[in-house]
């Protein structure tokens, strides 16, 4: 059996009480590798290291900095395979998706960060011959950066390289329901030359670790994705230790589609912004609002598109939909449609799990499933599935459909299929959300603000976000008489 190791001080370790938690294939609902179950001692064994190595890679050059991240990035790409084949394993993923989007996109957050630091700036104000200040901008110190298990590598490595970039040491914790490829990531940084201490990363529970990441004293801010339920608790302990929060947390984002839209890219986008990594990404859009004079149409197209999605093992070639990452995700996303259905909605297609055959028989896999007929104020057009369930709702005026759309806790992202740009922009500016996407989805530029309003969290990532939230500016104000 694989055993997971923590990577703390530039060494490959167990948990120092080397106890064990058992690692699950979700598709074939089995344990197949062992994490060690880490606690607060093997944080502070973290820190410490973290705290060592802060001085000499905080005034490390940034071309030193920026070199180990783009060897990093380059080893990424070298181990593609395997990475690739990891995440699917562990995650439950398509094969073919985490080879299209999940390591590239690491490889390229850590290749973003590595050339951001190096065109960074920050200001000066001139207070005509009173006086000059300039604006200096210092790392943090040891930063904890928190991941989750929806696109394990991708948002693991999107937080850890600005950290690094800006100067400070990482005490780094991904899912304990995906931490395969975070341990591979740890040795490929070892072989890229980063020196021991910089980066640590200390596997096990949430409730345990990650906890212990966020109250330490010592780890003045904290980067996380998740949960919006967690990201509260990380709140309640953070904000009392006066501690730098980036929090991207749930979303239940609205997808509008008007009758005067590019049909067929609307269509065949939203079965992917519907479906796409089993429906698990914070920004799939999971309540459709059509415009009533297409709904029927939008609907059927819809459904056959739908209706031909591969449900299988995620190390075919051939398979579109994966398995949900773990049995208790599955339960719950199966308990969703029990409550849809209770609400009165009307199962258009899936609401089951799907039992494969073969290797794959005891896989946690659910059809993809569409619901209409349901109101917009319901638990399932409010809470979020994070499964690969939608709602389809038509509207008829724009009013309207505003409401829906921002009738939720959340406020992440929303998407807009209309011709009619002055329409689009001025949904835009009535969306409450903190990215708007206008007849497109998931394009992204990784220098735009990345983040949500209301429940969706706190803070933004991306581009220089990032490089300001790792960093602390002191104005330095220089007299000039
Ligand atoms: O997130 P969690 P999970 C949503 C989605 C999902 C729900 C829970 O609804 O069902 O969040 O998913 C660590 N202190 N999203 O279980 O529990 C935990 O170990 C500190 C949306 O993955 O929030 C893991 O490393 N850390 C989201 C990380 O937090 C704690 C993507 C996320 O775990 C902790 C994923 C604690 N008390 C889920 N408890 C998005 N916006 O992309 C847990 N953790």
């Amino acid at each position: 059996m694989d055993k997971i190791l923590n990577y703390i001080n530039g060494e490959f370790i167990e948990s120092l009480d080397k106890s064990w938690i058992n690692n699950v294939d979700p598709s074939i609902g089995k344990v197949y590798s062992l994490i060690p179950d880490s606690e607060d001692k093997d944080i502070e064994q973290a820190v410490q290291s973290a705290e060592l190595a802060f001085d000499n890679w905080s005034n490390s050059t940034i071309d030193y900095r920026s070199k180990i991240l783009n060897n990093i990035a380059k080893l990424i790409l070298t181990n593609m395979e395997d990475l690739a084949r990891a995440e699917s394993i562990d995650n439950g993923k398509p094969l073919r998706l985490a080879k299209k989007i999940d390591i590239p996109r690491a490889a390229k957050n850590m290749a973003f960060f590595a050339s951001a630091i190096k065109h960074d700036s920050s200001e000066s104000h001139q207070m005509n011959n009173i006086a000059i200040n300039y604006t200096l901008r210092k790392p943090i110190g040891v930063v904890g950066c928190i991941s989750p298990w929806n696109l394990p590598l991708y948002l693991f490595t999107w937080k850890i390289a600005p950290a690094l970039a800006a100067g400070n040491t990482v005490i780094a914790k991904p899912s304990e329901v995906t931490p395969m490829t975070a341990y591979l990531f740890s040795k490929i940084c070892k072989e890229a030359g980063l020196p021991d201490g910089v980066l640590n990363i200390v596997h096990g529970y949430g409730g345990k670790v990650g906890a212990a990441i966020t109250k330490h004293p010592k780890i003045k801010a904290i980067s996380f994705t998740g949960g919006t339920a967690t990201g509260k608790e990380i709140a309640k302990v953070a904000a009392p230790l006066f501690k730098k929060m980036s929090l991207e947390l749930g979303g239940k984002n609205p997808n509008i589609v008007f009758a005067d839209c590019d049909f067929e890219k609307a269509v065949s986008t939203s079965v992917l912004s519907s479906f796409s990594n089993q429906g698990q990404i914070c920004l799939c859009g999971s309540r459709i609002y059509i415009e009533r004079k297409i709904y029927d149409k939008f609907k059927e197209a819809f459904l056959k598109k739908v209706k031909k999605l591969v449900v299988q093992d995620p190390l075919s070639e051939s398979t579109q939909i994966g398995a949900l990452v773990s049995e208790d995700h599955m339960n719950k996303v199966l308990q969703h449609i029990k409550v849809a259905k209770e609400e009165g909605g009307v199962i258009l297609h899936g609401g089951e799990r799907i039992l494969l055959s073969g290797r794959c028989e005891n896989g946690f896999f659910v059809s993809p499933t569409v619901i209409e007929g349901l109101p917009h104020n319901c638990r399932t057009n409010q809470e979020e599935i994070f499964g690969p369930v939608v709602t389809l709702s038509p509207f008829d005026k724009e009013d309207e459909v505003i409401e829906y759309a921002n009738g939720t806790q959340y406020g992440l992202s929303s998407t807009v299929w209309t011709k009619d740009l002055a329409k689009a922009n001025k949904m835009a500016q009535e969306l409450k959300a903190g990215i708007v996407w206008i007849n497109c989805w998931l394009v992204r530029d990784l220098r735009t603000p990345f983040g949500g309003v209301k429940n969706s969290g706190v803070g933004r990532e991306g581009g220089y976000y990032a490089l300001q939230f790792f960093t602390e500016p002191t104005n330095v104000c220089i007299s000039l008489n």
